[in-house]
Protein backbone atom coordinates (compact mmCIF):
# COMPACT_ATOMS: atom_id res chain seq x y z
CA UNK A 1 0.00 0.00 0.00
CA UNK A 2 1.24 3.41 -0.88
CA UNK A 3 0.58 6.41 1.70
CA UNK A 4 0.93 9.91 1.03
CA UNK A 5 0.48 12.52 4.03
CA UNK A 6 0.27 15.96 2.92
CA UNK A 7 0.51 18.24 6.33
CA UNK A 8 1.88 21.80 7.01
CA UNK A 9 3.94 19.89 9.79
CA UNK A 10 5.55 17.20 8.17
CA UNK A 11 8.18 16.51 11.29
CA UNK A 12 4.77 15.55 13.46
CA UNK A 13 4.90 12.00 11.85
CA UNK A 14 8.15 11.22 12.17
CA UNK A 15 8.02 9.23 15.93
CA UNK A 16 4.57 7.13 14.80
CA UNK A 17 6.22 5.75 11.84
CA UNK A 18 10.28 5.58 12.76
CA UNK A 19 9.70 2.27 15.56
CA UNK A 20 8.20 -0.82 15.92
CA UNK A 21 5.58 -2.54 13.88
CA UNK A 22 5.24 0.30 11.31
CA UNK A 23 8.93 0.58 10.79
CA UNK A 24 9.00 -2.53 9.87
CA UNK A 25 6.14 -2.68 7.74
CA UNK A 26 8.01 0.29 5.66
CA UNK A 27 11.26 -1.40 5.77
CA UNK A 28 9.98 -4.73 4.29
CA UNK A 29 8.60 -2.46 1.56
CA UNK A 30 4.60 -3.32 2.56
CA UNK A 31 4.05 0.16 2.62
CA UNK A 32 5.32 2.68 1.11
CA UNK A 33 5.22 5.99 3.00
CA UNK A 34 5.83 9.84 1.99
CA UNK A 35 4.96 12.83 4.24
CA UNK A 36 4.72 16.16 1.66
CA UNK A 37 4.67 19.62 3.55
CA UNK A 38 1.59 21.26 2.23
CA UNK A 39 3.87 24.99 1.85
CA UNK A 40 6.40 23.36 -0.35
CA UNK A 41 3.65 23.79 -3.20
CA UNK A 42 3.01 27.24 -2.49
CA UNK A 43 5.04 30.03 -5.05
CA UNK A 44 4.78 33.50 -3.33
CA UNK A 45 8.34 34.45 -1.48
CA UNK A 46 6.70 34.09 1.92
CA UNK A 47 5.18 30.74 1.18
CA UNK A 48 1.56 31.45 2.01
CA UNK A 49 -0.72 29.01 2.83
CA UNK A 50 -3.34 30.27 4.54
CA UNK A 51 -5.83 33.31 4.13
CA UNK A 52 -8.00 35.20 6.09
CA UNK A 53 -11.72 33.87 5.40
CA UNK A 54 -13.86 36.12 3.25
CA UNK A 55 -17.28 36.89 4.98
CA UNK A 56 -14.62 37.65 8.15
CA UNK A 57 -14.55 35.66 11.17
CA UNK A 58 -11.53 34.69 13.56
CA UNK A 59 -8.22 32.94 12.66
CA UNK A 60 -7.48 31.39 8.95
CA UNK A 61 -8.51 29.22 6.29
CA UNK A 62 -6.09 26.93 4.30
CA UNK A 63 -5.51 28.44 0.76
CA UNK A 64 -6.96 26.05 -1.98
CA UNK A 65 -4.11 26.35 -4.15
CA UNK A 66 -1.46 24.22 -2.47
CA UNK A 67 -3.76 21.53 -1.22
CA UNK A 68 -4.69 21.01 -5.16
CA UNK A 69 -0.98 21.52 -6.11
CA UNK A 70 0.17 19.06 -3.29
CA UNK A 71 -2.63 16.12 -4.17
CA UNK A 72 -1.73 16.69 -7.86
CA UNK A 73 1.52 15.49 -7.40
CA UNK A 74 0.79 12.39 -5.50
CA UNK A 75 -2.58 11.23 -6.83
CA UNK A 76 -3.01 8.14 -8.99
CA UNK A 77 -5.86 6.55 -10.46
CA UNK A 78 -6.89 4.90 -7.09
CA UNK A 79 -6.03 7.19 -5.05
CA UNK A 80 -8.13 7.73 -2.34
CA UNK A 81 -8.07 11.57 -1.23
CA UNK A 82 -9.09 11.81 2.32
CA UNK A 83 -9.61 14.66 4.59
CA UNK A 84 -9.80 14.39 8.32
CA UNK A 85 -12.38 16.74 9.82
CA UNK A 86 -14.83 17.12 12.71
CA UNK A 87 -17.50 16.95 9.39
CA UNK A 88 -16.52 13.50 8.39
CA UNK A 89 -17.81 9.89 8.75
CA UNK A 90 -17.18 8.56 12.17
CA UNK A 91 -14.04 5.95 11.74
CA UNK A 92 -14.75 2.64 13.16
CA UNK A 93 -13.35 -0.80 12.27
CA UNK A 94 -15.21 -1.26 9.29
CA UNK A 95 -13.71 1.69 7.67
CA UNK A 96 -10.24 0.40 8.62
CA UNK A 97 -10.79 -2.80 6.77
CA UNK A 98 -12.54 -0.89 4.03
CA UNK A 99 -9.09 1.62 3.48
CA UNK A 100 -6.84 -1.79 4.05
CA UNK A 101 -8.58 -2.79 0.83
CA UNK A 102 -6.82 0.13 -1.12
CA UNK A 103 -3.92 0.22 -3.29
CA UNK A 104 -3.22 4.11 -2.28
CA UNK A 105 -4.52 6.47 0.27
CA UNK A 106 -3.63 10.40 0.26
CA UNK A 107 -4.46 12.03 3.69
CA UNK A 108 -4.95 15.50 3.69
CA UNK A 109 -4.54 17.57 7.23
CA UNK A 110 -5.79 20.66 7.49
CA UNK A 111 -5.30 23.42 10.45
CA UNK A 112 -6.12 26.31 11.96
CA UNK A 113 -10.04 26.81 10.80
CA UNK A 114 -9.84 24.42 8.68
CA UNK A 115 -9.59 24.23 4.56
CA UNK A 116 -11.12 26.06 1.49
CA UNK A 117 -14.69 24.13 1.11
CA UNK A 118 -13.44 23.43 -2.25
CA UNK A 119 -11.07 20.71 -1.18
CA UNK A 120 -14.31 18.93 0.61
CA UNK A 121 -16.14 19.88 -2.66
CA UNK A 122 -13.59 18.95 -5.47
CA UNK A 123 -10.60 17.17 -4.51
CA UNK A 124 -11.53 15.04 -1.53
CA UNK A 125 -12.83 11.55 -2.29
CA UNK A 126 -13.61 10.89 1.30
CA UNK A 127 -13.96 12.22 4.70
CA UNK A 128 -12.97 11.05 7.89
CA UNK A 129 -13.64 11.84 11.60
CA UNK A 130 -12.12 9.75 14.23
CA UNK A 131 -14.59 11.09 17.16
CA UNK A 132 -16.68 14.00 17.97
CA UNK A 133 -14.50 15.89 19.01
CA UNK A 134 -12.30 19.13 17.69
CA UNK A 135 -8.32 19.14 17.46
CA UNK A 136 -5.95 21.79 16.42
CA UNK A 137 -4.96 19.88 13.53
CA UNK A 138 -5.62 16.21 10.78
CA UNK A 139 -2.16 15.05 11.95
CA UNK A 140 -3.36 12.88 14.93
CA UNK A 141 -6.72 11.77 13.28
CA UNK A 142 -4.18 10.43 10.14
CA UNK A 143 -2.15 8.65 12.21
CA UNK A 144 -5.19 7.09 14.45
CA UNK A 145 -6.53 6.08 10.91
CA UNK A 146 -3.48 4.89 9.51
CA UNK A 147 -2.02 3.12 12.38
CA UNK A 148 -5.53 1.19 12.58
CA UNK A 149 -5.26 0.24 8.43
CA UNK A 150 -1.67 -0.49 8.54
CA UNK A 151 -2.43 -3.29 11.19
CA UNK A 152 -4.75 -4.99 8.90
CA UNK A 153 -2.77 -4.94 5.90
CA UNK A 154 -1.27 -8.93 5.66
CA UNK A 155 2.34 -9.24 6.96
CA UNK A 156 2.38 -5.60 8.94
CA UNK A 157 1.50 -7.70 12.17
CA UNK A 158 3.53 -10.92 12.87
CA UNK A 159 1.14 -14.30 12.32
CA UNK A 160 1.07 -14.08 16.41
CA UNK A 161 -0.56 -11.08 16.37
CA UNK A 162 -2.43 -11.39 13.94
CA UNK A 163 -4.44 -14.41 14.89
CA UNK A 164 -5.54 -13.00 17.99
CA UNK A 165 -9.24 -12.40 18.20
CA UNK A 166 -9.95 -8.77 19.69
CA UNK A 167 -12.13 -5.63 20.65
CA UNK A 168 -14.09 -5.03 18.04
CA UNK A 169 -12.39 -7.65 15.07
CA UNK A 170 -16.13 -9.20 14.56
CA UNK A 171 -18.13 -6.00 16.41
CA UNK A 172 -17.78 -7.32 20.02
CA UNK A 173 -15.25 -6.29 22.55
CA UNK A 174 -12.47 -8.73 23.75
CA UNK A 175 -12.07 -10.96 26.72
CA UNK A 176 -10.11 -10.06 29.81
CA UNK A 177 -6.52 -11.81 29.35
CA UNK A 178 -4.35 -13.33 32.25
CA UNK A 179 -0.71 -13.55 32.66
CA UNK A 180 1.55 -14.85 35.34
CA UNK A 181 1.44 -14.72 38.42
CA UNK A 182 -2.25 -16.88 38.81
CA UNK A 183 -2.19 -15.01 41.92
CA UNK A 184 -1.76 -11.38 42.59
CA UNK A 185 -2.26 -9.47 45.52
CA UNK A 186 -4.77 -12.51 46.20
CA UNK A 187 -6.49 -11.30 43.11
CA UNK A 188 -6.81 -15.20 41.30
CA UNK A 189 -6.97 -15.93 37.40
CA UNK A 190 -10.20 -17.26 36.72
CA UNK A 191 -10.00 -21.47 37.73
CA UNK A 192 -11.55 -21.65 33.92
CA UNK A 193 -8.29 -20.58 32.35
CA UNK A 194 -5.86 -23.02 33.91
CA UNK A 195 -8.13 -26.05 33.37
CA UNK A 196 -6.28 -26.49 29.89
CA UNK A 197 -9.79 -27.44 28.79
CA UNK A 198 -9.36 -25.62 25.28
CA UNK A 199 -13.53 -26.00 24.22
CA UNK A 200 -14.46 -24.81 27.67
CA UNK A 201 -12.12 -21.49 27.45
CA UNK A 202 -13.38 -20.93 24.42
CA UNK A 203 -17.01 -20.70 24.89
CA UNK A 204 -16.25 -18.36 28.44
CA UNK A 205 -14.08 -16.37 26.36
CA UNK A 206 -17.11 -15.92 24.15
CA UNK A 207 -19.68 -15.51 27.13
CA UNK A 208 -17.31 -12.68 28.33
CA UNK A 209 -16.93 -10.78 25.18
CA UNK A 210 -21.10 -10.84 24.87
CA UNK A 211 -21.89 -10.31 28.25
CA UNK A 212 -18.44 -7.01 27.85
CA UNK A 213 -20.12 -5.60 24.91
CA UNK A 214 -24.01 -5.90 26.00
CA UNK A 215 -23.10 -4.24 29.64
CA UNK A 216 -20.37 -1.60 27.99
CA UNK A 217 -21.91 -1.18 24.61
CA UNK A 218 -25.02 -2.97 23.94
CA UNK A 219 -25.83 -0.37 20.53
CA UNK A 220 -22.60 -2.67 19.11
CA UNK A 221 -24.42 -5.39 19.58
CA UNK A 222 -27.67 -4.11 17.76
CA UNK A 223 -25.81 -4.57 14.50
CA UNK A 224 -25.19 -7.93 14.61
CA UNK A 225 -28.76 -9.43 16.22
CA UNK A 226 -27.64 -13.20 15.64
CA UNK A 227 -24.82 -12.04 18.56
CA UNK A 228 -27.12 -10.91 20.74
CA UNK A 229 -29.24 -13.90 20.20
CA UNK A 230 -26.72 -16.06 21.55
CA UNK A 231 -26.87 -14.68 24.54
CA UNK A 232 -30.23 -15.72 25.19
C1 LIG B 1 -10.28 16.15 12.55
C2 LIG B 1 -9.68 17.37 12.32
C3 LIG B 1 -10.92 16.89 14.70
C4 LIG B 1 -10.92 15.90 13.75
C5 LIG B 1 -9.74 18.33 13.32
C6 LIG B 1 -11.58 14.61 14.02
N1 LIG B 1 -10.34 18.06 14.50
N2 LIG B 1 -12.51 14.56 14.97
N3 LIG B 1 -9.22 19.57 13.18
O1 LIG B 1 -11.28 13.64 13.35
C7 LIG B 1 -9.74 21.69 10.52
C8 LIG B 1 -8.76 22.42 11.33
C9 LIG B 1 -9.85 20.32 10.99
C10 LIG B 1 -8.20 21.48 12.31
C11 LIG B 1 -8.75 20.14 12.00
Amino acid sequence: MKIDILTLFPQMFAAPFSFGIFKRAIDNGLVELNVRNIRDFTHDKHHTADDAPYGGGAGMVLKPEPIFEAVEAVKSDEAEVILLTPQGRVFNQRIAQELAQKKHLVFICGHYEGEDERVREHLATDEISIGDYVLTGGELPAMVVIDAVLRLIPGVLGSEESAREESHAEGLLEYPQYTRPEDFRGWKVPEILLSGDHAKIARWRREQSLQRTLERRPELLKETKNKARELR
